[in-house]
């Protein structure tokens, strides 16, 4: 192992006063802009029998997020609310530290950086999955979410990056990517422009929509990729969705459009091959499925006739961030070899294009299950 990196994630497990000798951790592959690691303890029961005890340590990525402390006050706040309310189900705890007699849920050091400590819970997660229960289950989680958090007052929440789903600011920075063109890449990426260019409009509708008071805002996550949701090891059950640092205030189509756009896609986000990529919409159904089954009462009309034009724009949107990324230099997404965020770009292209021509599919699979689930 790294000797340095080992130093560091011990030094950070002291600050968070975690009992027993350091034993072993591994990086885990979780989320593009902040690092994780699970980190090994040995630790005794009450027979005084020596066993491992796992955390997850996660390094915050403060190019992304400028204001970690508001971040963490955020989740401060989530946490313990949906602990409160729902006192049985699996929940994240953050350990503390100690800093001039106040307790605080993340550590800052100016060599080692912005760290937080959470409990490990024995799961598993998936990146690509086409099982309907497992699918169904992950739409029922953050539709729970949803629900859950509906009385929360969403002034009470800091906006972690602001406009985060603000589309059109997002194109904004396309163009201005696009002028700049600090890597040099602008002419390669000519076809890729004009397209998203030309459905900007489309991709915009839904916040036109809210512009116009159409649409409510509530408590969104944010980030809703199955792999944020923990599911239990032996039966496909949701545990518990993670990576709340992008709660905030939201439309209810920011969560249903980024988490089909993920699930449902056939290939992973990445694929450089896209000849498979697109909508499937035995996924699309089952997650939807999931979804309205808890929230079907709660949204409004406009709301459940928007969550097919929903995907559209999260989809378009993440490909235009991508590729501000992409003719920037990389500087957001981390990148596994140069033409990664151009491949992540062309794949949520072709997504997006494929739910063009299934629009009517998904719109009609919506109002089914809507009509399915309402009681009211
Ligand atoms: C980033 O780091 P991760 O994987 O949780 C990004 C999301 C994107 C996603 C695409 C704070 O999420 O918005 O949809 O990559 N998070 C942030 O994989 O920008
Ligand atoms: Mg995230």
């Amino acid at each position: 192992m790294d000797t340095n990196l080992a130093h560091t994630l011990q030094r950070v497990g002291r600050a968070f006063r975690l009992p027993g000798p350091f034993f072993s951790s591994e990086e885990i592959n979780r989320g593009n802009i902040n690092t994780t690691y699970r980190v090994n303890y040995i630790s005794e029961n009450e027979e005084g029998v020596a066993y491992i005890k796992p955390y997850l340590f996660q390094k915050v990525n403060t190019y992304a997020f400028r204001h970690p402390t508001e971040l963490m006050d955020n989740i401060d706040k989530i946490t313990e609310y949906i602990r409160t309310r729902c006192p049985d189900r699996t929940t994240l705890h953050f350990h503390h530290v100690e800093r001039d007699g106040r307790r605080l849920s993340y550590f800052d050091d100016p060599t080692l950086g912005f760290w937080r400590v959470v409990n490990y819970v024995p799961s598993v997660t998936y990146d690509v999955c086409d099982d309907p229960a497992v699918i169904r289950s992950a739409g029922e989680a953050f539709g729970d979410f949803q629900t859950i958090l509906k009385d929360f007052d969403p002034s009470l929440l800091h906006e972690t990056i602001p406009g985060f789903h603000d589309t059109r600011r997002r194109y904004e920075a396309l163009r201005q990517a696009a002028k700049e063109d600090k890597a040099g890449r602008a002419a390669e990426v000519r076809e890729e422009l004009d397209y998203l260019f030309s459905i900007e409009d489309e991709a915009c509708r839904l916040l036109d929509l809210y512009e116009e008071g159409k649409l409510p805002l509530r408590v969104t996550h944010n980030d809703t990729k199955i792999n944020n949701v923990l599911f239990d090891e032996h039966e496909p059950r949701a545990l518990v969705v993670i990576d709340l640092d992008t709660v905030m205030p939201g439309l209810v189509g920011n969560d249903f459009g980024d988490a089909i756009r993920f699930a449902a896609n056939f290939t992973e986000e990445d694929s450089p091959d896209i000849s498979h990529t697109g909508l499937d919409l035995n996924v699309f159904w089952a997650f939807t499925e999931g979804f309205l089954s808890r929230t079907a009462d709660t949204l409004t009309p406009t709301e459940i006739d928007t969550l097919g034009l929903s995907c559209f724009a999260l989809t378009v949107e993440l490909a235009v961030r991508f590729l501000a990324d992409y003719l920037a230099g990389d500087p957001y997404f981390k990148i596994k070899y140069p033409s990664h965020n151009f491949d992540r770009t062309r794949c949520q292209i072709a997504l997006s294009r494929d739910m063009q021509n299934k629009r009517d599919a998904m719109d009609s699979i919506v109002r089914a299950c809507a009509a399915k689930y309402r009681r009211g």
